[in-house]
């Protein structure tokens, strides 16, 4: 048996922070497996290192089901964003080594390719309806067949999804967390207006996706939803929290536009009523924040039974060994929608090297063994942790809302 013989947790911050799990076996083959949670990202550091790491050396890498189920229901304390992120860059880290041992790419040990490629959407943010539509046109000419679109609202500064770094947008960009001011009304005004101009400009033939990242509640994203329904867009985002899943109920019953929801999840249980009751179209849970590829793996099974398809969270904070582990999951499952994909920067790239590539608005995670990424240690090293917190936001009253 592939004995675990050491791991480690490798904390770096080249443009952003991340977290990741790198596993040994007494042969010598490693895995690695992404833990960043944003803003939060030395809870889990901690919790691997104190608490997940000795119970690993001296078992058996091949066993990941066993691994992940004695990591689950042995902690006692178990789901959350922290417990679910550890246990997810072990099991990353372990169908990485269990792929390098078979010789084999990830998404051949997962049944094997379903799809020639998985379909991608970029981020088009922009201060003015005009800026978001030219950032848009740059990723039609790239070949992308699906993009966000985000706008900054007229009267409001620094609305969440623009940035001025329009390539690497990166929300979490400050020490202590900036304060944003929202007003649900005058966002309510511009988003039918962007996408009014976004079709006029770039046609019908290219998906257009909106997030509202929590901010409404579920009659206000039924509107919202009913007021985008003539530019058809391929889905609304987060309309509003989840918590609560039977919100999504009432917006349902107010518009056909798609919905999505589950960046945040940490669980199938997160997902259960939402998809059992048909009240969502596409599931963003994650690899890294919902535990790993064998969780998610179940999600996607469950989802399949309703016709719910897969939209997995890819912002900048997954780093690429998550994006990686998403496109061999990606392309192996029967109902995939569409992956997210923001550009890392050139230092992440080079702490990361990796085998996935993106050709005409796709992504192939590439025939490497394993995942088919890497940490660069010595480059890793160069970039110590600096704090860093995403914003909040407070509504023109000075009362907070969800960011
Ligand atoms: C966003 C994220 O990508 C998305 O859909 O909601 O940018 C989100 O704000 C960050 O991942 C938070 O860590
Ligand atoms: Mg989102």
């Amino acid at each position: 048996m592939p004995k675990i013989t050491a791991a480690k947790v490798i904390v770096t911050c080249p443009g952003r922070n991340f977290v990741t799990l790198k596993i040994e076996t007494a042969d010598g083959v490693t895995g690695v497996g992404d833990a960043t949670l944003n803003g939060r990202e030395l809870a889990v550091a901690s919790y691997l290192t104190d608490h997940v790491i000795p119970c690993l050396i001296g078992r058996d890498a091949h066993r990941i089901e066993d691994i992940w189920q004695y990591l689950y229901r042995g902690a006692y304390w178990r789901r959350g964003p922290v417990t679910m992120s550890a246990i997810a860059a072990v099991d990353m880290a372990l169908w990485d080594i269990k792929g390098k041992i078979a010789g084999l790419p990830v998404y051949q040990l997962l049944g094997g390719a379903c799809r020639s490629g998985v379909m991608v959407y970029g981020h088009a943010n922009g201060e003015t309806i005009e800026d978001t539509i030219a950032a848009a046109r740059d990723y039609v000419a790239q070949g992308y067949k699906a993009i966000r679109l985000q706008t900054g609202v007229p009267g409001m500064a620094g609305t969440y999804g623009v940035s001025k770094d329009k390539l690497f947008y990166e929300p979490a960009d400050s020490d202590l967390p900036k304060e944003t001011a929202w007003s649900t009304e005058k966002y309510m005004r511009v988003v039918p207006e962007l996408f009014a101009a976004a079709r006029e400009a770039l046609g019908w033939d290219v998906h257009l996706l909106h997030d509202a990242h929590h901010r409404l509640t579920p009659i206000e994203a039924g509107r919202l939803g009913r007021d985008l329904e003539p530019w058809r867009p391929f889905w609304l985002e987060d309309a509003t929290p989840a918590e609560n899943q039977e919100r999504f109920r009432l917006i349902r019953q107010h518009t056909t536009t798609p919905l999505a929801v589950g960046e945040v999840f940490n669980s199938v249980w997160d997902c259960k009523q939402l998809i059992e009751e048909q009240l969502i179209d596409y599931i963003r849970a994650t690899v890294v924040h919902a535990g790993g590829i064998t969780h998610l793996r179940r999600i996607a099974s469950l989802a399949d039974l309703y016709g719910v398809r897969t939209g997995c969270h890819g912002a900048t904070d997954l780093s690429p060994v998550t994006m990686a582990a998403a496109l061999h999951f990606d392309l192996s499952i029967p109902n995939f929608g569409v992956q997210e994909y923001m550009r890392h920067t050139a230092e992440t790239d080079a702490v990361f090297p990796h085998a996935y590539s993106f050709a005409a608005g796709d992504l192939h995670p590439g025939d490497a063994p394993g995942l088919g990424v890497d940490i660069d240690e010595a480059a890793a090293a160069r970039f110590p942790y600096r704090r860093a917190y995403l914003p909040v936001a407070r509504r023109e009253d000075g009362s907070m809302h969800d960011w």
